[in-house]
């Protein structure tokens, strides 16, 4: 058995350690200097309870994206050197967010005790490799993100640090499963590599009728295709779409893993998803005659996800409304009933809808998925969404992109339950056209302006602050811009006062409110790594049925117009489109 002494190691702070909507995520660069990891990691020991550290259990693993390996190494003899009792890392440090959130709630060690926190090595939908990003963030022992009381706190040792500790052991191996022990000072310290997804896959197997959709994936009329954009969830795919569900092996696309996601931008969206889109029938490259009826992709750390159907986009906001609307019949979890339902403020509201229609608790925070984990360790809330591609549920405390996929693939065969032999397939396009003639549709669209020069972000951002003392004003604009629009009856910055604890978020976001239900939003990213990223959403309600088929682009021309014009966006950004349009 190897030893080891804890060393106090001496550094400086760095500016700029704040954690953003989830973690830190900095360019590979930023992150290789020396001390810069070490610095943040030792931070956030330093902010936690005390006995959540020492003789605690830790699980340090992610993405797998450039770097990871390095600080895998680093964060197993920090934590030694910070009194750790054991590291628990998944097979080549590979676990997807969600299945790390599934870990810590889930599995028990063989002393019968769990994880009291994890740090995941992700930047999500961030591309990776060494001119690319690299990310950390800390979750709490319920699997969700710290809050910000904890974010804060990091933050504010990163800009006081002093030293770091750690012990010098040799390299343990994260190839194989198997467990490594070492002397610390008298005591023993462990790190216990094991396999990434049976924990993951059993949680699985607990909330969905497998056998359902294996019969559905078996049926000639149903095609299903996933990309994992190579990204961790490439990993899980194999596990479950193929091994235990049956899929073939030619319906996953980039489902090998790699440190820099095959040069691509690990984001399922209609833009960078661009493989799959094109196999879906929705691009102009397509390519094959018959597209497959199911399409699905996860981003990098697969909590993301994207649905589509055969030349069908469903966009995130409706995707959370449908699964909510169908949860209860289709996904055996839910069977006893929906707890409450929840969005980000800035996902449309075809949520609220659904919940109003099954008289559900309803909840509208600001964007980070942090703020879904209190009110789903209260009991309030079971599904939830945001637009930004994220849907998942109380069954783990992170959003889950092979949950959403398996969400899907069950209400596809609950609504196809009678008729899986016969010969027309009940469609995602049929389920979400049938959606919206019962509810309405939420014309929906989210304008991306990527890095942007930071003070002209934020002089953009206060303009529109400004504007909002006069309503008066504001419509004597808006109409200037386009006569047909409804009037603006509130504008405001989002505020959020957490029901559970009481806390309270400001500026979580600039709203201008439209007497017809539609809305205009505007916010400034918090997971961008350079420069700054301003995000518009544009919102219209419509709930004559003759009416919601149009195309979303046509839909939304005059809000989009007035938006632009109002924002100043050219005038501020010097940016004529969008970098990307969902
Ligand atoms: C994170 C958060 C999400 C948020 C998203 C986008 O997701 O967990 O709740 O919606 O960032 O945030 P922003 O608009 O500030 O860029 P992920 O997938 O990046 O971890």
């Amino acid at each position: 058995m190897s030893s080891g002494q804890i060393k106090r190691v001496q550094t400086t702070p760095f500016d700029g350690q704040k954690p953003g909507t989830s973690g830190l995520r900095k360019k590979v660069k930023v992150f290789t200097q020396p001390n810069y990891l070490q610095n943040f990691v030792q931070s956030t020991f330093n902010a936690l309870p005390s006995d959540k550290v020492k003789g605690a259990r830790l699980v340090v693993s992610g993405d797998g994206r450039y770097f990871s390996k390095e600080a895998i190494q680093i964060i197993i003899k920090m934590a030694a050197g910070n009194g750790v009792k054991s590291v628990w890392v998944g097979q080549n440090g590979l676990l997807s967010t969600p299945a790390v959130s599934a870990v810590v709630r889930e599995r028990v060690g063989a002393d019968g005790s769990k994880a009291s926190g994890a740090f995941i090595l992700t930047a999500s939908h961030n591309p990776g490799g060494p001119n690319e990003d690299f990310g950390i963030k800390y979750n709490m022992e319920n699997g969700g993100p710290a809050p910000e009381s904890i974010t804060n706190k990091i933050y504010e040792n990163t800009t006081q640090i002093k030293e770091y500790l750690t012990v010098d052991l040799p390299e343990v191996d994260i190839t194989k499963p198997g467990v490594t022990t070492f002397e610390v000072e008298g005591g023993t310290f462990t790190v216990d590599v094991f396999d990434s997804a049976s924990d993951y896959v059993k949680l699985m197997k607990s909330i969905f009728d497998f056998e359902s959709i294996r019969k559905l994936l078996s049926s000639p009329k149903f095609t299903f295709c996933f990309d994992a954009l190579h990204g961790v969830g490439g990993a899980y795919a194999k596990r479950i779409f193929v091994e235990e569900l049956g899929a073939k092996e030619s319906s996953l696309l980039n489902c090998v893993p790699k440190e820099d996601f095959g040069g691509g931008h690990p984001d399922p969206n209609l833009t960078y998803a661009k493989e799959l889109v094109a196999r879906m029938g929705l691009s102009k490259s397509n390519t094959q005659d018959e597209p497959p009826e199911f399409g699905a992709a996860a981003d990098g750390d697969a909590d993301r996800n994207m649905i589509l159907g055969k030349r069908f986009f469903v966009t995130p906001s409706d995707s959370v409304a449908i699964i909510a609307a169908n949860a209860v019949e289709a996904i055996p979890y839910f069977s006893t009933g929906l707890k409450g339902v929840a969005r980000s403020m800035p996902t449309s509201a075809a949520l609220d809808v659904v919940a109003k229609h099954l008289n559900l608790k309803f909840f509208e925070v600001p964007t980070g998925w942090k703020f879904f984990g209190n009110l789903m360790d209260a009991g309030l809330c079971s599904v939830c969404g945001e637009e930004s591609f994220g849907t998942g549920s109380d069954h783990i405390r992170e959003k889950d992109g092979i949950w959403a996929v398996l969400a899907w693939l069950s209400i596809i065969a609950f609504k196809n339950k009678d008729n899986i032999g016969g010969d027309k397939l009940v469609t995602v396009e049929d389920i979400v056209r049938k959606h919206w003639a019962t509810y309405g549709r939420h014309y929906y669209t989210r304008y991306d302006y990527e890095n942007v020069d930071a003070g002209k972000a934020k002089d953009l951002m206060a303009s529109l602050v400004n504007l909002q003392s006069s309503l008066p004003e504001v419509n004597k604009i808006v109409k200037g811009i386009c006569s047909d629009v409804a009037n603006v009856v509130g504008a405001d910055e989002f505020e959020y006062k957490d029901s559970v604890d009481g806390s309270i978020s400001k500026h979580q976001g600039i709203r201008y409110l439209f007497e017809d239900g539609s809305r205009l939003v505007f916010r400034l990213s918090g997971t961008g790594s350079e420069g700054a990223t301003i995000r518009l959403y544009i919102e219209q309600y419509e709930k004559d049925p003759s009416k919601i088929s149009r195309e979303s682009s046509e839909a939304l021309a005059p809000l989009v117009e007035v938006a632009l014009k109002l924002s100043k966006m050219q005038e501020f950004t010097g940016r004529s489109a969008p970098t990307v349009i969902t």
